[in-house]
């Protein structure tokens, strides 16, 4: 008996010397880092949800050694200059829309398409699906690699001069719009006067009346604190923005395999957290607004659909440059989701 149990004792030592080897070595294959992460908004929004279940993920899973570290406010750029240092590989992560980026990879401009996902989980279902990845794939070759889709979410439309009730309020509107050709078209298709403006510079021309209005989902407008400079709020929710988390092909490139599974599995973990951070928040966001002193309206359906016939004609103007495989992916993937 005392043979056997020294052999199990030995065993036993043997066994949890392997494992601590086997843990060393897996955490050996991780450096010292800390990767500076690039943010259009403030620390108070649910991109810092996010990023912190992000960050605790990637200590835990490192020993320590990787660490995430947000910068706000778009003190390291906007969406498209933070992007363009992440691709030269002067800037290791950003969180951005795809709105700007479509000018770099044009298929993205799909998701900018007006009224195209109706609810959430369309657009996680696409998005986390086969569609989703097939985006993801042409990142690499622009220098960027997509760790997970966050959510930036759907868009209301706030102004300083009246209600929006139907479609000819929009006339005359100087609307704030992200940069790209399919939010301009969209909203000079719809009467406004469309000026494309980074997202850092929205709440001074509000403030200043360059512009009258903006459109953007609920946690935006309050982390922005846009009901200061805004009257109305209108509830359109007329296109869905993902957001990108972008990561660096060039330092992507010198990290050991299991650093880029954690920072995806990472990734992952903060997606879940800033998607449940967001919808919990916006389902709150009317009552916060109104009582900011916000006017909030939603518009008839009969003229929801006079709004979503006139933008119609956007699908087929934009079709060419986003390219047919990208709208046949999405479109069909949105009927297998819905059933069709
Ligand atoms: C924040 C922007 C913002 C977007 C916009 O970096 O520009 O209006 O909705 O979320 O990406």
């Amino acid at each position: 008996m005392k043979l056997f149990k020294n052999s199990r004792t030995r065993f036993g030592a043997l066994a949890f010397t392997a494992i601590a080897l086997a843990a060393g070595s897996a955490q050996a294959q991780f450096q010292e880092r800390s990767f500076k992460v690039s943010n259009g908004v403030s620390k108070e929004h649910p991109m810092g949800n996010g990023l912190a279940k992000m960050g605790a993920c990637t200590l835990a899973k490192s020993g320590g050694k990787m660490k995430i570290q947000p910068y706000w406010d778009g003190s390291l750029g906007n969406d498209l200059t933070a992007t363009q240092s992440v691709r030269t590989g002067s800037l290791d992560m950003v969180l951005t829309s795809t709105a700007p980026l479509v000018g770099i990879v044009p298929s993205l401009g799909v998701f900018d398409l007006p009224f195209l996902f109706g609810n959430e989980t369309e657009a996680d279902a696409v998005l986390d699906g086969k569609a989703g990845d097939w985006f993801a794939a042409k990142l690499p070759a622009v220098g960027v690699i997509n760790l997970a889709w966050w959510e930036n979410g759907f868009r209301h439309t706030t102004n300083s001069k009246r209600p929006i009730t139907k479609a000819e309020d929009f006339d005359g509107v100087k609307m704030r719009v992200m940069q790209n050709t399919i939010f301009i078209d969209t909203f000079k298709t719809l009467g406004s006067n469309a000026v494309p403006m980074a997202f850092s510079e929205v709440y001074s021309a509000l403030e200043t009346k360059t512009v009258d209005g903006q459109e953007n989902p609920f946690t935006n407008i309050e982390n922005m604190k846009f009901y200061e400079v805004q009257k109305y709020l209108t509830l359109t929710k007329h296109a869905y923005s993902p957001t990108l988390v972008l990561f660096s092909k060039k330092i992507w490139d010198t990290l050991a395999p299991q650093e880029q599974a954690t920072l995806k599995e990472c990734a992952a973990v903060g997606r879940e957290e800033q998607r449940k951070v967001n919808r919990e928040l916006s389902a709150k966001s009317v009552a916060n607004l109104k009582s900011k002193g916000m006017l909030v309206n939603e518009i008839s359906p009969a003229e929801m659909q006079r709004i979503r016939d006139k933008s119609k004609v956007i699908y087929e103007r934009h079709a060419k440059e986003i390219g047919d495989e990208a709208i046949t992916l999405v479109s069909g993937e949105l009927k297998r989701i819905r059933g069709q």
